[in-house]
C-alpha cells in the first residue's frame, strides 16, 4: 500500500513539474512572438508613380510592389499621379505627414521639385529618385537615383540609324516624343538630333509629343501621315505610341517595317514590343529596364544600415536589331 501511495506521490509531482515547464514554454513561446511582431515593424514606403500610361510603367509598378510586401518587411503606400506633378507634390505631402520612413519618387519630369523635397529633408525622411531623373543644384535632397541613361538609349538608336542609312541620302523622319520635359524624353530626343544634325541628307518632317501613350501616339501620327506623303523613318519614344502610330498607319494603309515605306525605331523593349520587333514592324528597338523594385530595396537597406548607398545607380541595357532577335530574346522578356 505504501509503496503504492509513494508511486502515486511520485507521479502526482512529475505531472505538475512538467505542467509547469509547458507553461514556462508557452510563455517564452508567446513573449518570443510578440518581441518578433514589435521588433519588426514593417518599413514603410511612400511610392510616387508617375502613372500608368504606359507596358513599362505597369511592369515599374509591379517591380515596386513584388519588392515592397509584408513578407519583406515593408508597407508600400503606392500613389499614381495620373502624369501630373502636381498630385506627385501632394502625394509626397500626404507620405511627410503620414511619417513614412522612406519617400520614392518617379518624377514625371525634370523641373519643379526642389520646394517639396525641401520639405521632405526638413521632416528627415529620405528620398529615393528611380527611373526619370530632377533637374536641381542641390543634390542633397535625394539619397539615390536608380534609372536609365536616356542619352545614352537616344545615342544607341542614333548609331542604328546611321549603320542603316546612307549620311548623304534624302532621309524623312518623323518624331513621336514622349511627355516632352522627363528625362527619357529629353535623353532620347538628343540623340536623334545629334545624327540630323550631323548627316547632311537628314531632314526632321516633324516632331510632337504622344505623351508615351498609345491613344496620343495615334492621333499625333494621323496628322504626320496627313502633313507628308512619304516618310522614311518613324523615331518612336517608346512602344505604346509606336503601337498606336501602326494602327494609324494601318488604318491610313501606309506600310511599314522591313519592307514598309516607314521604319520604326522605338524604345523601352517589352514584351509586346519585341513581338512587333520579331515581325519587322519594329526595325529597333532599345531596352529601357523598369525592374528598378530590387535596386530601390537594396538602396533602403543600406540606408537602414546607416551606410552611403553611390548617389547614382545605372540599370544595364541593350538594344534589340529586327535582323538579329530570336524568339528566345521575346520568351524570356518577364514584361
Ligand atoms: C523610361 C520611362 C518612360 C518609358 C515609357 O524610363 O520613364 O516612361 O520609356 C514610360 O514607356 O511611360
Amino acid at each position: 500500500m505504501a509503496q503504492r501511495a509513494r508511486l502515486r506521490t511520485r507521479f502526482a509531482v512529475k505531472k505538475k513539474f512538467m505542467a509547469g515547464i509547458l507553461f514556462l514554454l508557452t510563455i517564452i513561446l508567446v513573449l518570443r512572438d510578440s518581441g518578433s511582431a514589435l521588433a519588426a515593424e514593417p518599413v514603410v514606403v511612400g511610392f510616387s508613380q508617375v502613372g500608368a500610361e504606359s507596358d513599362w510603367r505597369m511592369a515599374n509598378t509591379k517591380s515596386m510592389r513584388e519588392t515592397f510586401t509584408e513578407s519583406n518587411g515593408y508597407k508600400l503606400i503606392l500613389k499614381d499621379a495620373q502624369q501630373k506633378q502636381e498630385n506627385q507634390i501632394a502625394a509626397i505631402r500626404e507620405f511627410i505627414e503620414q511619417g513614412v520612413g522612406y519617400i520614392v519618387l518617379a518624377p514625371v519630369t525634370e523641373d519643379g521639385w526642389d520646394g517639396v523635397l525641401k520639405e521632405a529633408k526638413d521632416a528627415g525622411v529620405p528620398v529615393i529618385i528611380v527611373d526619370r531623373m530632377i533637374k536641381t543644384i542641390d543634390d542633397s535632397l535625394y539619397s539615390c537615383w536608380v534609372g536609365s541613361d536616356f542619352r545614352r538609349e537616344g545615342g544607341v538608336a542614333a548609331a542604328w540609324m546611321e549603320k542603316n542609312f546612307e549620311s548623304d541620302k534624302d532621309l524623312v523622319i518623323a518624331h513621336l516624343q514622349g511627355t516632352l520635359g522627363s528625362s527619357a524624353q529629353i535623353g532620347r530626343s538628343e540623340g536623334l538630333q545629334a545624327v540630323i544634325d550631323k548627316n547632311i541628307g537628314w531632314k526632321l518632317a516633324v516632331r510632337d509629343s504622344g505623351d508615351f501613350t498609345q491613344v496620343k501616339g495615334k492621333e499625333v501620327m494621323e496628322r504626320f501621315l496627313r502633313q507628308y506623303r512619304h516618310i522614311d523613318v518613324l523615331f518612336c519614344e517608346n512602344d505604346n505610341m509606336a503601337f498606336g502610330a501602326m494602327k494609324a498607319m494601318d488604318e491610313a494603309r501606309r506600310s511599314y517595317g522591313a519592307d514598309g515605306e516607314i521604319k520604326i525605331i522605338s524604345f523601352d523593349a517589352t514584351r509586346r514590343g519585341l513581338e512587333a520587333t520579331l515581325k519587322g514592324w519594329i526595325s529597333c528597338n532599345v531596352e529601357c529596364n523598369p525592374l528598378h523594385g530590387p535596386r530601390v530595396e537594396q538602396i533602403i537597406s543600406r540606408l537602414r544600415k546607416g551606410e552611403t548607398p553611390g548617389k547614382l545607380v545605372y540599370v544595364d541595357e541593350i538594344a534589340f536589331d529586327a535582323a538579329l532577335i530570336t524568339q528566345k530574346d521575346v520568351a524570356e522578356r518577364t514584361y
